[in-house]
């Protein structure tokens, strides 16, 4: 119901309106796959996989034609959609970098997963962890200093024991509350600028406050306010280096009078251009 939630928000028109070319491509299809097990540890492993096989394809072939914007349904999307990024990416000879907003880390495998929901898995699968057994294989892993994660405030024991042992640049609540959102993010665009890279966002509901959003599904207290989310946009969009983005989690059937999608097409419209005045464009190189 998410992508149907967005265009009744009015998402292709917010972009036309700041002057992008849009198009709609439909709602995509899930590649052949074998049927799930009624139960299991893991949660519809066969139909993730023909999302997986499908969206990396569809990645792929549009990140030649503008800026795709992946619009679900949960997180378990960004298993193809980054996966397939990453190899057009791999293609064009520059390296990839992912912003990931979220409360959740979402650096679990299948085996190291507590709840068997594969949205908790896509930063273990496109940076190349172990254990994706029968999922189409990772030919371009996204290397671990290539990825910031912003918002975290939800992180379950063994993902953080992967995450600590790891390279990704991580920046929980207590560290936005401490320094604010716009310094990590500077820094981390900057090293995106320097190295000529491509820069996949992935947006989950649960980044922003409940208060403010909520339809999603897990929501977790203490999130991102409006602003600083729209902040994080617009920066976005003044440094220039978005080449897609993942809109993930909105359940319209927990919003309210559709304030979670409208927020959402807002922020997007910010990291697309929509600002409030005219500014000195800032550098990040
Ligand atoms: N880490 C938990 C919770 C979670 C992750 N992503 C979402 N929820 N949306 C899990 O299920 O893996
Ligand atoms: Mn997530
Ligand atoms: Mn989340």
């Amino acid at each position: 119901m998410g992508p149907d939630a967005y265009r009744t928000a009015g998402l292709a028109a917010a972009l036309s309106g700041l002057g992008h070319q849009v198009t709609d491509l439909g709602n995509i299809a899930p590649a052949p796959h074998a049927p799930d097990a009624e139960s299991g540890a893991v949660f519809a492993p066969n139909q993730t996989i023909g999302w997986t096989s499908a969206l990396a394809e569809i990645a792929e072939q549009t990140m030649a034609d503008g800026l795709p914007i992946f619009l679900g349904g949960d997180h378990s999307l960004s298993l193809g959609s980054v996966s397939g990024v990453a190899a057009y990416a791999a293609s064009v000879g520059r390296p990839l970098f992912v912003l990931w907003l979220d409360a959740h880390t979402d650096f679990h495998t299948p085996q190291s997963s507590d709840s068997g929901n594969l949205h908790g898995t896509p930063v273990g699968y496109f940076t190349g962890r172990s254990g994706f057994d029968g999922f189409p294989e990772v030919a371009h892993p996204v290397p671990q200093d290539n990825i910031c994660m912003i918002g975290l405030r939800s992180v379950d024991s063994a993902e953080r024991q992967a995450l600590e042992a790891s390279a990704i640049h991580r920046h929980d609540m207590r560290d936005i509350d401490e320094n604010g959102i716009a310094g990590p993010l500077a820094q981390f665009l900057k090293r995106v600028a320097a190295a000529n890279g491509l820069l996949h966002v992935s947006l989950d509901v649960d980044f922003l406050d409940p208060s403010v959003a909520p339809a999603v599904g897990t929501t977790v207290p203490g999130g991102a306010t409006v602003r600083e989310a729209h902040l994080v946009c617009e920066m976005l969009h003044d440094s220039g280096l978005m080449t897609s983005l993942d809109l993930v989690e909105l359940n319209p059937f927990l919003d309210e009078r559709g304030r979670t999608a409208h927020l959402m097409v807002d922020l997007c419209a910010s990291a697309l251009g929509r600002r409030v005045f005219d500014r000195p464009t800032r550098s990040y190189t």
